[in-house]
């Protein structure tokens, strides 16, 4: 049930005391070997030697991509090449790329906080894992897939793509987990359907999911069409990758490896922490990374710790799902509107697919947004009251969801691309 007790069901004291002593030493590798900290730490006049308390994390600097970026390749890394055994880098999207490494000890780490998750989540040795993520450069593939090992599981590193062969191998090969992006999940479930397999057929019982926001309809349409149950797990290549945060079997907010990242929510505009369960911005600080250590990373990403304790018994800090990053909000007409909220309300009403794209311009200084959604093929020969009805519906639901109107366009079942990372939903072709 646990992967490592002694440390996911710590004492909150024990716990805190040993985040400080890592911290210290975390402190202590940057602010000898890593320039740019040192600069930092000497501007500030901040003498981390003195640090006595969690509290004063809140003296230390904020890294930013941007630093990443200007310090590409190597310019972050604590450790000398040659004690460097892997290298990933992030896609880079939007500007450069970014390079992370690993020393042989980060990547005993890596695999360990990987196993927790998949542990966590109801796997064991016994389990056929296909890996459906990238393998290469992107943290997914390799980040899996090292983590499946340790704990033990037969591991099938099929990558992305090919999706009809995914589903020959699952049934082939008897797959029992299957671990990539939430899109590609609802992909492979689509795919699954027109090559009229019987998900009942399959021997697939879970589904790790992650990489990209996610909303819990998805999770049920996700759940009922592949008959798995899913849970979610985060990470990103700054701080490590897959392995930082995951839920367990009780689907009820992600784990944070605490023993291992320092974590606060903060208000991104006043960058104060935010008041107990209110939503902020994830801000992560590495305890334990050799090569690529993390001060205050921002993540962008928008979540809030959940309330109470987990009945799994695991005592550490739990995150609520990812509800969007503050670069992927959108501001329409001045409201703030995140993917995942239209996302919700398209996936519980009926008739319409799972696959929605969201279009934003600006005309005559207007903000005008669109989402196209795919409906059933029967709706198209229906009557057209039948289609207006539906846009109706969804325009109505949708306003009082995000409190603004939207113009509702139904388009034809495959029509919208589909994906086999991580997707992208929103097209904003708005010249802000
Ligand atoms: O996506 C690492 C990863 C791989 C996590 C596989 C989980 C599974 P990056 O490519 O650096 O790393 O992207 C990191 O993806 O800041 C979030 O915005 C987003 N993200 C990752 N996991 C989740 C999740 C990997 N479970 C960025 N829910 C992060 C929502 C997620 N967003």
């Amino acid at each position: 049930m646990y992967w490592q007790e002694d440390k996911e069901c710590m004492k909150r004291d024990e716990l805190e005391q040993l985040q400080l002593e890592r911290l210290q030493s975390t402190l202590y590798r940057v602010g000898t070997h890593v320039p740019f900290y040192r600069k930092k730490f000497n501007e500030m006049a901040l003498d981390y030697e003195s640090f006595a308390s969690l509290e004063d994390i809140q003296q230390l600097p904020f890294t930013v991509k941007q630093d990443l970026r200007d310090s590409y390749p190597y310019g972050l890394f604590a450790v000398p090449l040659r004690e460097v055994v892997r290298l990933h880098s992030s896609s880079g999207t939007t500007g450069q790329a970014t390079v992370v490494g690993y020393t042989k000890n980060d990547i005993k780490n890596w695999s360990d906080l990987v196993a927790r998750v998949l542990c966590g989540a109801g796997l064991t040795a016994d389990d056929v894992i296909q890996i459906a993520f990238g393998y290469g450069l992107f943290t997914g593939g390799f980040g899996l897939h090292y983590g499946a090992e340790r704990l033990g599981a037969s591991v099938i590193p099929i990558s992305a793509g090919n999706t009809k062969r995914q589903i020959q191998i699952m049934q082939d090969f008897k797959t029992t987990a299957l671990v990539c992006t939430p899109s590609y999940a609802l992909n492979i479930a689509d795919v699954l359907f027109d090559m009229g397999v019987n998900p009942a057929g399959l021997s697939l019982k879970f589904g790790l999911f992650g990489a990209e926001p996610w909303s819990e309809a998805m999770r049920q349409e996700i759940n009922q069409k592949l008959g798995i149950r899913a849970t979610d797990n985060y990470g990103l290549s700054e701080v490590m990758g897959p392995g930082v945060a995951g839920e367990c079997s009780e689907c009820n907010g992600l784990h944070i490896s605490e023993d291992h990242f320092l974590v606060e929510i903060l208000d991104p505009d006043t960058l104060e922490p935010v008041k107990e369960g209110e939503v902020g911005e994830l801000v992560i600080t590495t305890l334990t990374k050799e090569a690529f250590p993390m001060i205050r990373y921002r993540t962008r990403d928008l979540t809030r710790f959940m309330p109470g304790d987990c009945p799994c018994g695991r005592t550490g800090k739990r995150m609520h799902r990812i509800l969007g990053r503050t670069d992927d909000m959108l501001i329409i007409k001045g409201v703030n509107v995140f993917p995942t909220q239209i996302e919700s309300v398209l996936f519980n009403i009926d008739g319409t697919k799972p696959h929605y794209r969201i279009i934003v311009e600006r005309e005559n200084h207007q903000d005008r947004a669109t989402v196209m959604v795919e409906v059933q093929e029967s709706l198209f020969s229906d009557r057209m009251s039948q289609q207006r009805e539906l846009i109706d519906t969804i325009r109505k639901q949708l306003s009082s969801e995000l409190g603004i109107g939207v113009a509702v366009k139904l388009v034809e079942e495959k029509t919208l691309e589909r994906f086999e990372g991580k997707g992208k939903r929103v097209i904003d072709k708005r010249k802000l």
